[in-house]
């Protein structure tokens, strides 16, 4: 039985991640905060809707910013595989918390990489690198790309992105980063824009929310689902040689059209409710986000199958859903 160590295993990717190791039959690990109330919304279901799997799920607290909780549970675990997930994963944020998002997203994984080195263990190292790297470089963006970021979260992934790369070189460990484009889900941070959208229309359409405030609408993302993005993680660790892949889905789409996509799906026109305010907008914006997928296509036989249109859909559905859960 393999064993991997899974940390952001709260997030909406470490979730999704779990229950595809764990359906895989792997004994799964994973790092969590401590926080004053439990967070564990996502992965919450994996107990009720699988107990068996869920014996083989293990929750461990730590901290990417705490080098001495990343060193013990390495040693502890003995991973064969290490999907480093945690991240302050909100650009805008990091503008507010530069330094933590440094500590957390840069220098936390060259913590989590010399704890693996320092137990002299074979484990391979999936490294949450992130198209925010391309930043100013316009589209399409692949793995020569060069880099440009516009963020403190932007320049944090980037660093954690080189000591992937160094760390393979320098040491032949087995290091991957997967530089993925924007992969959202049902089960996005309510404040990423997509899920901010699909919420509101959810809300605005049941009559508890009167209209939408946004930043700038005119950039660009390459938005996939989620749940396909992590089976591309997997796939990576698995492929004979570490290197780095693009994951995308291939198309751009501006926050605009993503407006028009999820409000037409409830037959309401996005221009009577969204209004600005440029407290939403960033001090430096990347304008365009768009991936070229080729080499995950060849090599891994990766290929996004849910493009934007019905992303958008699948997410005003749930949010109506839950809503109605909740209502109920
Ligand atoms: P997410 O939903 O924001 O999840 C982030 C996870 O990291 C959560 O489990 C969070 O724990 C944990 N975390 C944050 N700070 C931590 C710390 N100091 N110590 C330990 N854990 C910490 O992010 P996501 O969308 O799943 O993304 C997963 C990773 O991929 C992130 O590294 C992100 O930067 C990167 N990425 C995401 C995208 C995307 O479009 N989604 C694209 C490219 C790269 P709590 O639950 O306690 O907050
Ligand atoms: O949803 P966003 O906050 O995602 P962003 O900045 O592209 O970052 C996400 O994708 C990255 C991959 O490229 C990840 F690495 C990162 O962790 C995160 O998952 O914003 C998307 C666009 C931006 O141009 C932003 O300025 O939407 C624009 N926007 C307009 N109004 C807004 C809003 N973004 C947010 N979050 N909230 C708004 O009200």
């Amino acid at each position: 039985m393999k064993r991997a160590f899974i940390t952001g295993i709260t997030g909406q990717d470490g979730s999704y991640l779990a229950e595809l190791l764990l359906s895989k039959g792997y004994d799964v690990h994973g790092l969590v905060r401590r926080s004053s109330s439990f967070n564990r919304g996502r992965i919450d279901p994996i107990w009720q809707n699988d107990p068996v799997a869920a014996e083989r799920l293990h929750l461990h607290y730590g901290d990417m910013t705490d080098g001495v909780s990343l060193v013990n549970l390495i040693r502890e675990i003995r991973p064969d595989e290490v999907y480093n997930l945690a991240a302050q994963s909100h650009v805008k944020v990091s503008f507010e918390m530069p330094e933590y998002t440094a500590s957390a997203d840069g220098i936390g994984t060259i913590r989590l990489l010399e704890a693996i080195r320092a137990a002299k263990l074979e484990t391979k190292f999936y490294q949450a690198s992130t198209s925010e790297m391309f930043g100013a470089t316009p589209p399409p963006q692949n793995e020569d790309t060069k880099f440009y970021p516009r963020s403190p979260y932007g320049a944090a992934k980037l660093y954690a992105h080189w000591v992937t790369v160094n760390y393979r070189e320098a040491y032949d460990m087995f290091t991957v980063s997967g530089i993925l484009f924007n992969h959202e889900s049902p089960r996005r941070g309510e404040t990423f824009v997509t899920r901010k959208i699909t919420r509101a229309v959810a809300r605005i359409q049941a009559g508890t929310q009167k209209d939408l405030v946004l930043g700038n609408i005119d950039s660009i993302r390459d938005w996939g689902y989620a749940k396909e993005y992590v089976e591309g993680m997997w796939r990576m660790l698995q492929h004979d040689e570490p290197t780095d892949f693009v994951l995308a889905t291939g198309t751009g789409t501006t926050v605009r059209e993503f407006c028009e996509l999820a409000f037409s799906h409830v037959g309401l026109d996005w221009r009577d409710y969204v209004t600005h305010d440029e407290r939403y907008e960033r001090p430096t914006e990347v304008d365009a986000l768009l991936g070229d997928p080729s080499k995950a296509n060849d090599l891994l036989g990766w290929k996004a199958a849910t493009g934007t249109a019905e992303l958008a859909r699948l997410m005003v559905d749930a949010d109506i859903a839950l809503l109605g859960s909740s209502d109920s």
